[in-house]
């Protein structure tokens, strides 16, 4: 199927392999041999069950992964379009050590805790450039139960609808996350090593236990846009996201119109609360 289409219809796009799997171990061997944990030593593994990673490098898209970049191209209608600062993949990884491991095991469902819309930089519209995309990328394989993230591909519908309500926009501490219970479609992600999963950025998610041994290595890679959506263009030439945002509202086009200020912090850093 076509990048778009599969957009369109799963709000999903899994690219195998689409990182070279040599880099990926590079990448996380030095992680391991930087920060001296050893999975086999329980006491190396650091006490809080998540982590970001410190970034010690950073290489752009389209040289560690031509097929993702082209993937985030053809999405988001060419590279012109996408803000500089979000063409780049880095070993910021987002760990999960072993998030729950005492707790018995749950699969995805509306009663996990921590469903939420990703982009805590930015007021959220309905035509907001900041978040376009959300990439997880894994730098090593995952399996079932084994912290890969928990999504609900469904929910970009009420999401939309949600943001259409609020044209003053919506701070990122907003309750998104009770949508789930207008969702019915729950999956775990799992993955190979070198996988770039490109989400619609209107996809609930929450991370899952881990009870597996094995540390989770992903990032949760925003993608930008340079300009904000237009959701009623001339002639109808929609890239990939503002069709995705129609078809969810069922309509053609739509005049959207924000009513405050467009807001973001300095980079990519958490807003303040309003
Ligand atoms: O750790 C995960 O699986 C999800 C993390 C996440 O969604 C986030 O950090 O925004
Ligand atoms: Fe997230």
């Amino acid at each position: 199927m076509k990048i778009r289409e599969e957009f369109l219809q799963h709000h999903m796009v899994h690219l195998k392999g689409a990182l070279p799997a040599k880099m990926c171990e590079e990448w996380v061997a030095d992680y391991f041999a930087r920060t001296g944990i050893d999975e086999s030593d329980p006491s190396t593994i650091p006490d809080d069950t998540n982590g970001f990673a410190a970034s010690t490098r950073t290489i752009p898209i389209p040289e560690a992964s031509p097929i993702a970049w082209d993937a985030i191209c053809e999405l988001l209608g060419g590279e012109d379009k996408i803000d500089e600062r979000t063409r780049f993949f880095s070993n910021g990884f987002n760990l999960n050590y072993n998030f729950g491991a005492d707790e018995p095991w749950q699969g995805p469902s509306p009663d996990r805790p921590g469903w939420h819309k990703d982009g805590w930089f930015f007021r959220h519209f309905l035509d907001s450039p900041e978040q376009a995309l959300l990439c997880l990328v894994v730098w090593r394989d995952i399996g079932p139960q084994s912290g890969g993230t928990f999504f609900a591909p469904d929910s970009v519908a009420p999401i939309c609808r949600e943001l259409r309500a609020h044209p003053e926009g919506l701070h990122h501490t907003h309750p998104f996350g009770k949508l789930v219970q207008e969702c019915e479609d729950f999956r775990e992600m799992t993955a190979g090593t070198g996988d770039v999963i490109i989400l619609h950025p209107y996809v609930l998610h929450t991370r899952s236990q881990n009870p597996s041994g094995r540390i989770r290595f992903m990032n949760n890679k925003v993608v930008s846009l340079q300009e904000p959506m237009c959701l009623n263009r001339p002639g109808g030439d929609y890239n990939a996201l503002e069709a995705s945002i129609l078809q969810a509202l069922d309509i053609e086009s739509l005049d959207f119109q924000i009513t405050r200020a467009r807001k973001r912090s300095e980079g990519f850093s958490r807003m303040d609360e309003e």
